[in-house]
């Protein structure tokens, strides 16, 4: 289903769209914002000059960076009096990335995750239980706004609280889940064992995104909940949740809400633009908000486009789902790893959970890569079973099962990401489980 004739625009239309946008967000910055002013004197370019959507090309990049050194509001257009909500990502060093939205914004935002959870079959009939945080991250509210605009109700449960989540998704009769797909199978963990059959709710759809996941995670999810899990892709810097998403009809790919974000590709090290279906960096400009409109913004998300017509009547460019960011991306030993890789590897094998950490240590001059990843209840029978036989019960190292096991995993995982790695098998449960976005990546390696 397709929220909005926009999303059905022929190409020359959405062109003309973004091309006026474009230029009248060229035109504001200049005038609005000294950061932005700046840089294009320097570049020596005048807003009269972006003539074609290629004149984008001349435009700086903005980076997380250039955000925080403007901490909190110097990269703001619209004056204060304009601003009407706040948000910022928390940011493990120093100091938070803000974002400032007008009135206006909050209409793009609430349009844009309307097309978002439309296209995911969400319709007012349904029941949201908006499992994303509430707060200055984006994605509790960012949702909420939508689903009141499709009509539908929404229970703004937030994040954490399993006991209570499982509970009123029984009572409250729960169609939607909006959650990280890491606090999902934590859920459904938690439910199992309460004895709950989460094929008797009244459970159909998944919109889950905030961080990468496989599409092994995917099937695993659709199982389990008896689902149709679609990809949700956004950040704070661009608006929040509902940059892009996935329709259900094709579950391939997001549609990206081009009319108001517009997507390059590039070569995240000559900066040069890549064409059609080349994989590399996904860069947005904002071309109609005013709190913060961006030029060029880095999102150091890894992805490609293609454009054409999609099976759900949307013309709008596709990006294949993040396969991870290139700050996660480890480099062990001229390889490039990415964690999703190997989660879509433990997801297809029998005995081990979806809850996995990968460890980068540096031993001598070589970096290693270890798996810690977490075995199922059902393993645990089994490997008890071979102690039994009457191996020395040495934690789970010395069991037959565990052995071959490890060995298995290790094979699959050299197959796909080319090199070896360790693999650390622990018990259910001992791996933390985050109520948001998940931590997948330790590097122990000295700075
Ligand atoms: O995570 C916004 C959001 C909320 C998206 C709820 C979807 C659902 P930030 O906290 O600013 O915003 O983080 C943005 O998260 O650059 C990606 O690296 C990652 N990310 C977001 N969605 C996806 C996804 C929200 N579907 C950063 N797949 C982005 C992979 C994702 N990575």
């Amino acid at each position: 289903m397709v929220w909005n004739k926009e999303e059905t625009n022929s190409r020359s239309e959405m062109q003309a769209l973004q091309l006026g946008r474009l230029q009248a967000t060229v035109n504001y910055l200049y005038e609005k914002n000294p950061y932005y002013r700046n840089k294009l004197d320097e570049l020596k370019v005048s807003p009269r000059e972006i003539r074609s959507l290629d004149d984008i090309r001349r435009l700086p990049f903005t980076t997380k960076q250039d955000i925080r050194d403007n901490y909190p509001f110097r990269l703001f257009s619209a004056p204060q009096e304009e601003i009407v909500e706040y948000h910022a990502t928390s940011g493990t060093t120093g100091k938070p990335v803000v974002v400032g939205y007008t009135r206006q914004d909050l209409e793009t935002w609430k349009e844009v995750m309307a097309r978002a959870l439309t296209g995911a079959g969400v319709t007012k009939h349904d029941v949201v239980q908006n499992i994303y945080g509430y707060g200055l991250f984006t994605g509790g509210i960012g949702i909420h706004y939508g689903a009141i605009r499709v009509g539908a109700a929404v229970i703004p449960i937030s994040g954490g609280n399993t006991q209570r989540q499982l509970m009123l998704m029984e009572d409250f009769g729960s169609s939607v889940l909006t959650s990280t797909p890491s606090f999902l199978m934590h859920l459904h963990e938690a439910g199992e064992e309460m004895g709950i059959d989460f094929h008797k709710l009244k459970l159909r759809v998944g919109v889950l995104g905030a961080e990468p996941w496989s599409e092994a995670m995917r099937h695993k999810i659709q199982d389990k909940f008896g689902i149709k899990a679609c990809d949700i892709y956004g950040l704070s810097e661009i608006i929040g949740p509902g940059v892009a998403f996935e329709c259900v009809e094709k579950q391939h790919g997001l549609h990206i809400n081009e009319d108001y974000f517009y997507p390059e590709i590039i070569d995240p090290h000559s900066c040069e633009v890549l064409a059609e279906g080349e994989v590399g960096e996904l860069v947005f400009t904002t071309v109609a908000n005013q709190g913060q409109p961006l030029l060029r913004f880095r999102t150091r998300d890894i992805t490609r486009l293609t454009y054409g017509t999609c099976v759900c009547g949307r013309t709008t460019v596709v990006m294949e789902r993040v396969s991870g960011r290139s700050d996660d991306m480890l480099i062990i030993r001229g390889v490039n790893v990415f964690p999703s890789q190997i989660e879509s590897i433990i997801l297809k094998r029998e005995g081990v959970s979806p809850h996995y950490m990968v460890i980068v240590e540096r031993k001598g001059a070589m970096d290693s890569l270890r798996v810690k990843v977490e075995v199922t209840e059902e393993f645990m029978v089994k490997a008890a079973a071979d102690i039994l036989k009457g191996d020395e019960f040495d934690i789970l190292e010395d069991v037959a099962a565990v052995r071959s096991k490890k060995r298995n995993l290790q094979q699959d995982i050299k197959d796909v990401i080319g090199i070896s790695v360790d693999i650390q098998l622990v018990p259910p449960n001992s791996i933390a489980r985050s109520e948001g976005k998940a931590k997948r990546i330790e590097d122990r390696r000295p700075k």
